[in-house]
């Protein structure tokens, strides 16, 4: 299921050279709504929606789908005219918020119940207010990361796939672009890339969920049912759990949704805080008894996070289990637990994902991913599940749930997976906050970006750790790609790569690293550095940092500098750490920039690989095959537009890189617009 990163790596004798990719100019035409493909690579073949008895939507709605994807063939095949129309920055250089007080509230999700959502008003202390012209602002938006209209969002919600399509939900403010009113936006898919935004799923319109129809997960019974479990904050902001399902099971598009009679299904239990009792999982069959398990996230007065199990048979009436999932002490609350199973062993054909309720046993283990509160980062651990008494045990205590492994060491919350029966894969969402502050969020009209989906595996070659990895649909975006082989990148070097446009890209790269033995070991090896508390790309050592530098402007004032950094300890053993620097990503100051990243596992043999995508203001990067993600937000005010360049750089004091191999491509712009009766 993953693309190969080492399919191009073994043209070990290509000279240094530059050249056009032919094979990437042919998936130039992807496809529209509604098509599919699991291949990649190339434009996908045209299929036709199957439509079966069970399956027909009302002919309106068809019609509607059919004329706007006839109006979307017509626009489509070029990349997309986007961003208002607004075609070069210096075409609009009025400054944004000229003349106009913005206002940014206080925090506000403390307030409802759950932690501040979004930088906050210290980004604009001591004068720190940019002035953001509108073409900078038009910029940010993204062209193949999904996002709504306008407005805020955050949490992805009961991912599913029905009949054909691939459905998102999301925490979404319709009044602003600050969190708030917390409603379900909706969102469909034929191939997790081009989208057609629905009318609102759920609304706040009960006494039970009136303060936010809040994060939730669907679950696919055997007969095809869909079961909708989400939060919703009460009147007296109590969280409490909710059951809806759809109200036309043979609409493929799931428009309406029926909140149960029966709600609220679950309340707070004694001893669990009335704000410390939120978002439900996706549902698993438990095979002692063949009865449905969910868990809820929680924490308990020690600070410790915790996962409650509820027992259900018709998801109206729940039992609380007396042993927790598991508890790590000193986590604080869990927001948006996620539990699922994988597979450990390799298979011939590639791996697969493992439907929700594949039961624990020889080559199973289970997943727990929590998103801490505290810090804001989502954590996982790989370990066993004993279905006798729903309990989860971590295979390494010391990389426990919360304490070890983050899914991505950049900016990525809220996340969430859902199995998908047709590309038998597990695939992982999740929500990329802002890091620029709430006044330029007002301005631009949004805030929060989805990333893009991921599969996700176990790494059966380590054995200890996820692999993370764009869906291979993706790579249908790829238009014009050039290939860069062999270039020498000595120590102290920048390497400019004429790419063409480079506001959206798909960059592909190894490295061979050329270690000379003379290069002496430092006394404390790995502890020696740290991606967070280091000076980042700027930071010179005697083998590293060295990688691209994407959406830089010619003269380097602003870049955002993906790379390596190697550290050899007293025993001639190598660490690799694997960093994102946003510290020069842009001349403005309002803005919370760092240098995030982690350790990255090299087995012997192994290049250096990384694969990044750029989409205008997000940069997603995958080491080692997506053994470790980084996903950093980026603001420039030179590096836009035409501006936007792309280079290597290695600035080791001792070590020469080869970059082996390397490809970019331009991205087309997904075609993400709204089903024609939710305007
Ligand atoms: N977002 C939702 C909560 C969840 C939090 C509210 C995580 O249900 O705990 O918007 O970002």
């Amino acid at each position: 299921m993953i693309p190969a990163v080492s399919a191009f790596m073994d043209d070990d004798d290509a000279g240094i050279g530059v050249h056009d990719d032919p094979a990437a100019g042919e998936s130039t035409h992807a496809p529209l709504l509604p098509e599919t493909s699991l291949q990649g690579r190339r434009a996908p073949a045209r299929q036709k929606p199957q439509p079966s008895s069970s399956s027909v939507l009302p002919a309106i709605a068809w019609t509607a789908v059919l004329l706007l994807a006839l109006a979307g063939l017509v626009s489509y095949g070029r990349p997309q005219q986007r961003h208002g129309g607004v075609a070069d920055p210096m075409e609009d250089d009025e400054v944004a918020g000229a003349g106009l007080a913005v206002e940014v509230a206080a925090s506000r999700g403390v307030v409802q119940g759950v932690s501040e959502k979004s930088a906050g008003p210290a980004l604009l202390e001591a004068g720190r207010a940019f002035d953001w012209t509108k073409g900078m602002l038009a910029w940010q938006r993204t062209a193949f990361h999904f996002q709504p209209q306008k407005n805020w969002m955050n949490d992805p919600n009961g991912p599913l796939y029905y009949k054909g399509w691939y459905h998102l939900f999301y925490q979404w403010n319709p009044d602003a672009a600050v969190w708030g009113n917390i409603t379900w936006g909706h969102a469909v898919s034929r191939d997790l890339i081009h989208w057609l935004h629905l009318p609102l799923a759920m609304v706040p319109d009960h006494w039970y969920d009136i303060n936010g129809v809040w994060t939730g997960s669907a679950t696919t019974l055997p007969d095809g049912r869909i079961v909708m479990l989400y939060t919703g904050a009460t009147e007296e902001m109590v969280q409490v759990q909710l059951l809806a399902e759809p109200a036309d099971p043979s609409d493929p598009l799931l428009l309406r949704w029926a909140k149960s009679e029966a709600n609220p299904i679950l309340v707070p239990p004694p001893g669990v805080g009335l704000s410390d009792f939120r978002d439900p999982t996706t549902a698993w069959l438990n095979p002692t008894d063949s009865t449905w398990r969910i868990t809820i996230g929680s924490k308990n007065p020690e600070h410790a996070g915790l996962a409650l199990v509820y027992k259900t048979t018709d998801f109206v009436h729940y039992d609380l289990l007396p042993s927790l999932l598991h508890l790590v002490h000193g986590t604080g609350m869990w927001e948006c637990v996620d539990f699922y199973p994988v597979s450990t062993t390799s298979r011939p054909g590639g791996e697969i994902g493992l439907e929700t309720s594949v039961p624990p046993g020889p080559g199973v283990k289970h997943v727990v991913k929590v998103s801490l509160d505290d810090d804001r980062n989502d954590y996982y651990a790989i370990g066993t599940y004993d279905a006798k008494d729903d309990t989860w045990t971590p295979d390494d205590a010391a990389i426990d749930v919360g304490i070890g492994l983050r899914y991505d060491y950049g900016r990525f919350y809220a996340s969430k997976t859902f199995y998908d029966p047709v590309g038998r894969r597990r695939v992982l969402w999740g929500w990329i906050v802002e890091t620029d502050s709430e006044r330029a969020d007002i301005l631009k009209g949004w805030a929060g970006l989805q990333s893009v989906p991921r599969t996700v595996l176990m790494d059966t070659k380590t054995g200890s750790n996820l692999l993370q990895w764009p869906v291979v649909e993706v790579e249908n975006l790829r238009m014009r790609g050039k290939s860069f082989d062999g270039l020498a990148v000595p120590p102290g070097s920048v390497v400019p790569l004429d790419v063409g446009k480079a506001s959206q890209l798909d960059i592909e790269a190894a490295f061979q690293v050329h270690l000379d033995s003379s290069v002496a070991g430092g006394a404390e090896g790995a502890e020696s550095y740290n991606c967070s508390a280091s000076a980042g790309a700027a930071g010179r050592g005697v083998l590293g940092p060295f990688g691209l530098l994407v959406l830089a402007d010619e003269g380097l004032s602003e870049q955002t500098a993906v790379y390596f950094y190697l550290v050899k300890d007293a025993n001639g053993k190598f660490t690799t750490f694997f960093c994102q620097d946003a510290l020069r990503s842009s001349k403005a100051n309002d803005l919370d920039k760092k240098v995030y990243g982690s350790l990255v596992p090299v087995l012997d043999g192994e290049n250096l690989s990384v694969r990044i995508l750029v989409d205008h203001s997000i940069v997603e990067s995958f080491a080692q095959g997506g053994r470790t993600c980084i996903t950093s937000r980026a603001y420039p005010t030179k590096a836009i537009y035409d501006s936007a360049r792309v280079f290597l750089f290695n600035n080791a004091t001792n070590v020469n890189i080869t970059a082996k191999s390397l490809k970019i491509w331009e991205m087309n712009s997904a075609y993400i617009r709204p089903y024609p009766s939710s305007v």
